[in-house]
Order: C-alpha cells, then sequence, then structure tokens
C-alpha cells in the first residue's frame, strides 16, 4: 500500500478528482463520472512508482528490454491496477461509502482488447511480470482505434460489430506529442556520395501514448508505449487551392487508416498491404525511438547490445531486423558488416505457431514496392548469410518471389525461442530444420506463463483468500509457494473449504449466466468449459459432436445416474473463416435443441456467451471445474488458457500438445485426464487416407450423432446445414476429429466417474492450483532474462 494512504485520504483524492478533473458534483455524477474519478485517484499512486523506476533505470544506466508486438490483450485496468499498489479493498470501501456500486464501476471500464487471443494476451502478462520483477522494459504496439470485433449471435450465426474502447476517454494513458518520428513508405532509392538513400513517396508521424504498468506491490512500473499515426502535414494546400479537395486531404486519409483497426484474424496470414504498413510503422517508430534514447546517453553504437535488448514477438514486428540495419547504416553511418553483428546481439525472435497458414510471407513486388530500401537490404542479408553460412540446399529468406518472414527473424536474431518444450522441439525439427542444423544453439525454449495477480489473485478474490489463509501471504510474488499446500490437500477440511470457493464462483456464474443467456443452470452441475478462439485444430466441433453423443445417451436411459454437466463454449471466429463460423453456428442450434428438452432437463445444459474476452475469462476459469484442451496434437504450440484453469483449480481434459505436457508433469498423471493420439501417432494415422471413415465406423456413437445432424435434428428450420459439417468429418478430417473422438467419448466418462467421488474430485482440483506455480510468468520472464536478453532486476 502507498505509505500513507488511508480510506479518508482516497476518498478525498476521488472527491478532488471528481470535482476538478471531471467537473461533477457528487449529486450529478454518473456512474461513469465516478469511475474515472477513481481511475484518476487510483493513477495518481502509479505515477511515482513509475516517475521512480524511470530514473533508475536513466542514473543506473540499465539496459532495457523493448518488447514489440502488434497485439496486447489487457482487458480491464482499474481493479488490476488497484489490486497491485495494495488499494483494492479501499477503494471498494470508498465508493460503496460514496453510495455507488463498486463491481458496477469497475464494469463500466471498457475491455482494452489490442490482441486476438493468446498470442496477445501473453504480452500483457509480460509487461505485468516485467514490472513485478523489476525489469526496465518498454512495451511497443499500436493505438488501434478500434480493437477487436464485439461478436453477437443472430439466429445463432456470429455477427461482428465495430468495438469502440476510445469512445470515452482512456484515463490510463498520457499522450507524449513530443515523441514523434517520421515513418516513411513507397518511394524509390537514390545513390548519394556513394550512399543508398530511401527516398519515401508517402510520410507519416508516429506518435506516443504512454500506458504506465505497475507490479505487485507497486515496487515498479514500466510503460507500455503505443503509437498512433498523424498527418506529416495537415493537406496539401496547393492541391487543396487547386480544388482538389480529395487528393489534398490524402496524408490524413493515410494517417487514419494505419491504426483504424487491429487484425482479426488469429493464426492466418492474409498479405494486406495496410497489415505490412502497420508492421513497419509500429517497428520503425520503435526502433527510432530506442536509438534515440540510447544515443541521448551513449556514442558508440557498437555497444548497443549492452543496453538494449529488443524481442519480435512473433514474425510480425521481423522487420525490424533490416530497419535496424538501415538505420544503423543508412542514417548513423554504420558499416554493414558491423550493423549485422550489432543487430543479430539486440535482436530475439519468439515463434507462436507452426501453422503454414500463419507464417507471414510478403509477395516480393508487393514488399519491394511498400519498402524498396528494406527489399535491398533484405536481399543483402540473404546473400551474406548464404555466404557466411554456406549450405548445399539452403532455404534462403527470398524464395519464389516471396520474403519469408521467419527465416528473416531467425537469421537476424541470436536467441529463437518457442513456446511450450514440445512447441520447440517441433521449432527446431521441423519448421526451421535447415537454419537450426546451421545455428545449433539459437533455438530454445521458454514455456509460457501468466500473471497469478490478475489470474488468481484478482478473479479468484474466495480461492485467493483461502490460500492466504493457509499458508500466508507473498504467494502472489512467489508462485512457487502454491506447493505448501500439497499437504493440505490430504485434510478434509481444507478439501471441503477448496470445494466451498469454487462453488461461491459457480453460485455467481449462474446468475450471470441467467442474465447473458437465459439459461438456468444449477450450480451442483459439473461446469466443463473450453473457451478460446474459435479454430478447428482446436476441435471445438469434437467437443459438440460428443455433448452430442451425452444427450443422446441420456435420452436412452434418462434415470440413470448422470453426473449433470454445464458445456460452457466461449470464443470469436475470424470474420472470413467460414468452417470456424459454421462450428458457432453449431454450437447454438445445439444449445437451443439441448436446452429445451424436458427428458433431459438439469442432467446437460449448453451455454455459449456471445463476446467472450479478458473480463469473461475472469468470470468463467474461476468457476470452471473441468478444461477442455483437446487440440490436435502438434497444432497447439503452448496454449495459456490451460495455465489457467489449472491455476483456479479445474483439472485438464486434454492432448499431450502444447503446454498441456508440462501441465501434466506438473500435476501428476493421476490429476490429468489425458486421451487422443500423439504428435507422432497423428502424423502416422495421416497416412491412411480413410483414417476417418474407419474411425466412424468403429464407434457407434459417434455414427448416431453424424446421422442426427444429417438428418437435421439441430436445424429442423434447414435440414440440410451441417451437411457440410458431417461430409468434411467423413471425407476431409485434417486435424482428427473421429479419430479422436472414441478416446475423448470415453475420457469424460472418466471424469464423471472421479466427479462422483468428491474426496478423489477436490483432491485433483487442490493438487492442480498446489502444482500451477511453474506457470507463473514471472518464470518465464526470469527465463527470458537469463537466458535471451542477459539482463538483470533492478529491484
Ligand atoms: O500464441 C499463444 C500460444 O499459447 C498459442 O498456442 C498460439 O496459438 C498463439 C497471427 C497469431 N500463435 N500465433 C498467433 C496471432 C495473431 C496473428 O495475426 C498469429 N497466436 C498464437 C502464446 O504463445
Amino acid at each position: 500500500m502507498p505509505p500513507g494512504a488511508t480510506v479518508d485520504s482516497l476518498r478525498a483524492e476521488v472527491l478532488r478528482h471528481l470535482s476538478f478533473t471531471i467537473a461533477k458534483d457528487p449529486g450529478h455524477a454518473s456512474l461513469h463520472d465516478w469511475r474515472m474519478a477513481l481511475s484518476y485517484a487510483i493513477r495518481d499512486h502509479i505515477v511515482t512508482p513509475w516517475y521512480a523506476s524511470t530514473r533508475r533505470t536513466w542514473d543506473e544506466d540499465r539496459k532495457r528490454v523493448y518488447y514489440l508486438s502488434m497485439e496486447y490483450l489487457i482487458g480491464r485496468v482499474l481493479e488490476d491496477a488497484a489490486i497491485n499498489l495494495g488499494l483494492r479493498d479501499m477503494a471498494r470501501e470508498v465508493i460503496e461509502g460514496l453510495g455507488v456500486d463498486f463491481n458496477a464501476l469497475v464494469e463500466d471500464e471498457p475491455d482494452a482488447a489490442l490482441g486476438n487471443g493468446g498470442l496477445g494476451r501473453l504480452a500483457a502478462c509480460f509487461m505485468e511480470s516485467m514490472a513485478t520483477l523489476g525489469c526496465p522494459a518498454y512495451g511497443y504496439g499500436l493505438r488501434y482505434e478500434h480493437g477487436l470485433f464485439r461478436q453477437r449471435f443472430e439466429g445463432g450465426r456470429q455477427v461482428e460489430t465495430p468495438e469502440d474502447w476510445l469512445v470515452t476517454t482512456n484515463p490510463w494513458e498520457f499522450d507524449r506529442p513530443e515523441s514523434a518520428y517520421t515513418v516513411g513508405f513507397k518511394g524509390h532509392v537514390e545513390s548519394r556520395d556513394g550512399r543508398d538513400v530511401w527516398v519515401p513517396g508517402e510520410t507519416v508521424t508516429a506518435s506516443a501514448h504512454d500506458t504506465p504498468v505497475v507490479g505487485w506491490q507497486g515496487r515498479w512500473a514500466n510503460t507500455l508505449r503505443l503509437w498512433s499515426a498523424k498527418p506529416t502535414t495537415l493537406f496539401d494546400l496547393e492541391r487543396f487551392n487547386r480544388g482538389d479537395y480529395a487528393a489534398a486531404t490524402e496524408p490524413e486519409q493515410l494517417a487514419r487508416t494505419i491504426c483504424r483497426v487491429l487484425y482479426p484474424d488469429d493464426t492466418t496470414y492474409a498479405g494486406k498491404e495496410l497489415r505490412l504498413k502497420q508492421e513497419f510503422f509500429l517497428t520503425s517508430a520503435a526502433l527510432q525511438d530506442i536509438l534515440r534514447r540510447y544515443c541521448y546517453t551513449h556514442k558508440d553504437l557498437g555497444r548497443l547490445p549492452e543496453r538494449v535488448a529488443i524481442q519480435m514477438n512473433d514474425t510480425h514486428p521481423a522487420i525490424a531486423g533490416p530497419e535496424l540495419i538501415r538505420l544503423l547504416t543508412d542514417k548513423h553511418g554504420v558499416d554493414f558488416d558491423a550493423a549485422m553483428d550489432v543487430a543479430r546481439k539486440v535482436l530475439g525472435f519468439t515463434n507462436h505457431t507452426l501453422l503454414p497458414e500463419a507464417l507471414e510471407r510478403w509477395s516480393t513486388y508487393l514488399f519491394g514496392n511498400v519498402l524498396p530500401r528494406h527489399m535491398q537490404i533484405i536481399e543483402r542479408i540473404d546473400s551474406w548469410h548464404r555466404r557466411t553460412y554456406p549450405r548445399p540446399h539452403f532455404v534462403g529468406i527470398v524464395k519464389h518471389h516471396e520474403v519469408r518472414m521467419g527465416e528473416l527473424a531467425f537469421i537476424m536474431s541470436h536467441k529463437v525461442n518457442g513456446v511450450s518444450a514440445l512447441h520447440s522441439k517441433l521449432v527446431k525439427s521441423s519448421l526451421f530444420p535447415e537454419l537450426s542444423a546451421l545455428h545449433p544453439d539459437r533455438v530454445v525454449n521458454q514455456t509460457n506463463g501468466v500473471t497469478p495477480r490478475r489470474w488468481l489473485n484478482l478473479c479468484n478474490r474466495p480461492l485467493a483468500g483461502l490460500i492466504t489463509e493457509t499458508i500466508g501471504d507473498g504467494w502472489q510474488a512467489d508462485l512457487d509457494r502454491l506447493h505448501e499446500l500439497e499437504p493440505h490437500v490430504e485434510e478434509a477440511g481444507f478439501r471441503d473449504a477448496f470445494a466451498a470457493a469454487k462453488r461461491a464462483n459457480k453460485v455467481a456464474l449462474t446468475g450471470w449466466i441467467k442474465d447473458r443467456t437465459g439459461v438456468v443452470v444449477s450450480p451442483d452441475a459439473l461446469f466443463d468449459v473450453q473457451v478460446k478462439r474459435i479454430h478447428e485444430y482446436k476441435r471445438q466441433l469434437m467437443n459438440v459432436l460428443q455433448t452430442i453423443a451425452h444427450w443422446h445417451a441420456i435420452r436412452q436411459d434418462p434415470q440413470a445416474d448422470w453426473v449433470p454437466r454445464v458445456k460452457i463454449f466461449g470464443g470469436k471466429s475470424a470474420p472470413g473463416y467460414f468452417v470456424a463460423k459454421e462450428i458457432i453456428h453449431l454450437i447454438n442450434d445445439t444449445a437451443r435443441v439441448i436446452n429445451a428438452d424436458p427428458v433431459v432437463g438439469d442432467r446437460l445444459k449448453v451455454v455459449y456467451p456471445a463476446n467472450y474476452n479478458v473480463s469473461m475469462a475472469e468470470k468463467l476459469i474461476p468457476a470452471a471445474d473441468l478444461s477442455e484442451q483437446i487440440s490436435t496434437a502438434g497444432k497447439e504450440a503452448s496454449g495459456t488458457g490451460n495455465m489457467k484453469f489449472m491455476m483456479n483449480g479445474a483439472p485438464t481434459i486434454g492432448t499431450l500438445d502444447g503446454a498441456n505436457v508440462e501441465i501434466r508433469e506438473q500435476v501428476g498423471a493421476e490429476n490429468f485426464f489425458l486421451f487422443g493420439m500423439t504428435t507422432e501417432q497423428v502424423a502416422e494415422r495421416r497416412k491412411d487416407p480413410d483414417h476417418a471413415r474407419h474411425a466412424i465406423e468403429a464407434s457407434q456413437p459417434l455414427q448416431d450423432v453424424l446421422q442426427m445432424l444429417a438428418e437435421g435434428r439441430f436445424s429442423p428450420d434447414h435440414p440440410d446445414r451441417y451437411h457440410g459439417v458431417v461430409d468434411r468429418v467423413w471425407h476431409h478430417d485434417y486435424f482428427l476429429v473421429a479419430s479422436d473422438f472414441a478416446a475423448y467419448h470415453a475420457a469424460q466418462a472418466e471424469v464423471d466417474a472421479a466427479y462422483r467421488d468428491p474426496a478423489r474430485w477436490w483432491r485433483m482440483a487442490a493438487f492442480n492450483t498446489a502444482r500451477s506455480g511453474f506457470f507463473s510468468s514471472d518464470r518465464t520472464i526470469r527465463g527470458y532474462m537469463q537466458e535471451i536478453w542477459s539482463t538483470e532486476s533492478a529491484l
């Protein structure tokens, strides 16, 4: 808690902001006004540690980490900042004392949704952990005017509407118009005095907006610097005077489009010119800012790696390699070989997916048009690498008239990392086999993690309270201490308290589900949750097919001893991803039929609240009994939702994919519902061209489900709606839904058996929490600091 902060002083600060910042009197203030007043009052307490951290970093000439990411999926800020400052309970008391509903005030804040899914949320967790650990760092990103679209269902179909988080003032950002840089596009390259000079055809100005990120207990704060684009010249007065009004506003148009909207695709690559411009805009502004800050106190750019580490979050900012070379050579007169040496010591690259459809490659035509000087530099890097590391069949950066951003990022980095043990192994062996052979020490692993401050302490107050009661305070910043819970797991009293905490969260969620979806569910049922982006490889389809099989079995024998279940789905599809949208429609159609079935009643309900986001995750995950992590082995690079469920005491039903492998290792095989083929078995299985047919013929439940779908049981208004789905399972089942179905169905029966035995179940659940310490993003960040960034904590 900040020294001297009391309920009285905080109340006075809130009232002062209400009067003098918002200019409202308490009798006429709206919920929004109160939220703004409290946000400013809390923000004031961040400024002191923020300023102190920045000062210390300058005074001690510390190495800084720069995290470059096109996405930051932050969620709400107010409660997170308050809890880290130790002011949350005080804030609640102040606000309730003023006659305002604190929960409603917190929920009035829009989510900052500047990301699609796991990759963006990871960046947000990393920012929080770097602040908690006192790692001097800046996050660089784009200040999208519209974050990830809002999802609605119309007749069960996903409909997207624009998101509008900046419509009301964002109290967490500070505009820094003095930190501005020019970013160019297009044009041509000229030779002047033997040096190549890029003369851009278009320019925009990048202008900074800073958000402080405060760590646990307010001991350190870093900066998230988001760029917005401004026209370099307001408009072309000469053209305007000639009467060419449209052309006169072209610079404004370009600037407005660049930061207008987040690309809503997760793990697909579109190849759009605007996306390339966004990526270069972020990267160039960030690098200019980094070099300016370095040159403020240092002269020798050769020693940049001693003070600067830059991490590329996937290939999206991989243009950082050539841009750094350009700035060092063209602007600062460093020679090419020296620049290559510096760049490669400074840059690190994290790969987040093996899916070929996500790997960025630009046509040399488009790339050369938008970034002509960078195209030249990339060709020079490519031939430098071929010369320096000769190899007979080498795959270079430029091939078949395409620039491959993965290879570029690999070559320009001193370390390349995957995001789970399995994924990093596959990065080495299947994604970059040639490059890994040439650079055997380059690929390393850093298994993902999540911040326990938001994903346990903030979102699950009942469980956080129980943990503190049992092992004392301090686990929030030292999550391995959760192991101290293990001896208590054998005590019935502790297990009862653990179950009671879960029940409190489930009761709260039932009310919320009723409000959001109209469906009444019982907190006595097993809450089975699959929340994540909708994608074929994540196999929500397998989950819904199994739900139908389960429904069918209940109907056959309604009086049997069924464990009541609520199947909870959440997630968005990319707007253009037809197959994923069909799966959404199917889940909603299935829910409608099952929830209205009087024979089944409370034994099975299906709910799919629209618009899954960070704030919804904070409600669903603490109330989950079972975590669905059922991707085709080898496809989910890591997953981070899986870690949040584990922390909150929900055992996993899952495949040996991504971080599931390590979750199972940590929690013990007896506390994990494993099923399905391994990565190797998946490859083997695909060799059988009739794998799906063989699997369907061997499973009566699956046959029945596909039959019902084909007959239109879930789409009576449009009986052939799911013919495409059925046909794909039979004939184009690339993600092996059919082949893993029977094992999944059997594992679900295992779950029921475990749930029937409360002592067994709560033991499993509590072990999940007790053994989740490894998945703190603090552990991940320590790994990056030691093995990639060579940097130390300033605390
Ligand atoms: O990154 C997460 C992982 O936990 C997930 O397994 C992985 O799927 C996710 C292109 C991506 N990989 N690639 C993306 C996002 C946006 C985009 O435009 C690709 N997201 C992931 C964190 O490591």
